[in-house]
């Protein structure tokens, strides 16, 4: 049986704190509401895609310049991305997944049968696949993602090789999404959140707080998060990952460079700016900065905005925990740090938080 949850006008302006489901509305199917026929659900809660023009107006604008790395990921920011994750130098992916299954006994005892399992953005599907495999009986499996046409794509194929789990998606930006929608989550086990890929290391540690709480409050008493978290290490080996030699990562970062040409209209000199990515160790992050080489200027839409030779335009952060520290944001955000693994060259950690009874 499959249920739809359409959301209202799509005027509606989106409100920063209200409940997404005040948008909600179940609606007869219209045909842009269809969803691939394994899916259990879409609930589309028509998240704000942002506005690419606005934003890279106001970060050139703005002193620091920085742009959302959410911009990263158009197609073919996303096959960069993939690319990044297949080269030698990039850890991060390769890490992981082996952590995972190393540990994939582990985390099924922890999580206990007929699971719900919630994954915060939907990755190429490897790492939950080896999830759901893993655990005891999982009852249900619902992705978040800001993009319907990733989900339709990644999850529908998920969803037809695993037709004992009842499977479906959320369209949703998961920094601005509070409560789970009630048709999610109805097995009978544990609610178990999923956020693979040391993604959260994007979020400055206030905002990282802020979303592990939302988090929490999602997966109730009870619940749990198993959580990637990239480790703070040899400055070398960030140094190289985010400076592949096959250039990759500069593709990726100087793919916004494209984008503001083709969608914005930009005039700009491509070859003007360069990749630039460092560890800033007091920050604890790496950053990744298109770095003007010489006087550049950047017009777009009769607005001209001027780099001095080095100056830059931040594009992401990237940070990168000791175990205290990670477990230290887990317990702001009301998480009890249940287990952590790491692999054996202290790469990588992650964690299983879990949400106490009676919190
Ligand atoms: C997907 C945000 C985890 O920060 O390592 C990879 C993105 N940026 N190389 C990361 C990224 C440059 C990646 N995350």
């Amino acid at each position: 049986m499959s249920s739809l949850i359409a959301p209202g006008p799509a005027f509606l302006p989106q409100r920063l704190f209200a409940p997404h489901t005040d948008n909600v509305a179940r609606l007869f199917p219209e045909p842009s509401d269809r969803f691939h026929p394994a899916l259990e659900y879409m609930i589309d809660l028509k998240p704000d895609q942002g506005n690419f023009l606005a934003d890279v107006l106001a970060g050139l604008a703005d002193r620091p310049r920085s742009l959302s790395p959410k911009y990263f990921y158009d197609r073919v920011g996303s096959a960069l991305f993939d690319a990044i994750c297949d080269c030698d130098e990039y850890y991060v992916t390769r890490t992981e997944m082996a952590l995972l299954q190393d540990i994939s006994a582990d985390i099924a005892a922890l999580t206990g049968a007929h699971a719900n399992v919630i994954e915060y953005g939907a990755g190429s599907g490897w790492k939950i696949r080896l999830l759901l495999q893993a655990l005891d009986q999982p009852a249900e499996y619902a992705a978040l993602d800001i993009s319907r046409d990733h989900l339709e794509h990644a999850v529908g194929a998920l969803a037809q090789d695993f037709p004992a789990i009842r499977i479906g998606c959320i369209c949703a930006d998961f920094t601005r999404f509070h409560h789970l929608p009630d048709d999610v989550a109805q097995g009978k086990g544990r609610t178990l959140g999923f956020m693979p890929g040391s993604t959260i290391g994007n979020l400055d540690p206030e905002q990282a707080v802020h979303f592990l709480g939302n988090v929490k409050e999602q997966m109730g008493p009870g619940g749990a998060l198993l959580i990637g978290a990239d480790l703070k290490k040899d400055h070398a080996i960030l140094q190289a990952a985010y400076n592949d030699k096959a250039g990759h990562t500069a593709a990726f970062n100087l793919n916004l460079l494209k984008r503001m040409e083709q969608e914005l209209g930009a005039k700009l000199d491509q070859g003007g700016f360069a990749h630039h990515a460092f560890y800033n160790e007091q920050a604890g992050r790496v950053e990744m900065h298109l770095i003007a080489e010489g006087t550049q200027t950047i017009e777009i839409e009769g607005n001209r905005f001027t780099f001095q030779d080095g100056e830059t335009l931040h594009t992401e952060n990237s940070h990168k925990f000791t175990i205290a520290e990670f477990q230290d944001l887990a317990r702001k955000a009301g998480f009890l740090p249940e287990k952590v693994w790491t692999d054996a060259k202290k790469l990588f950690s992650i964690h299983f938080l879990s949400v106490p009874q009676d919190g």
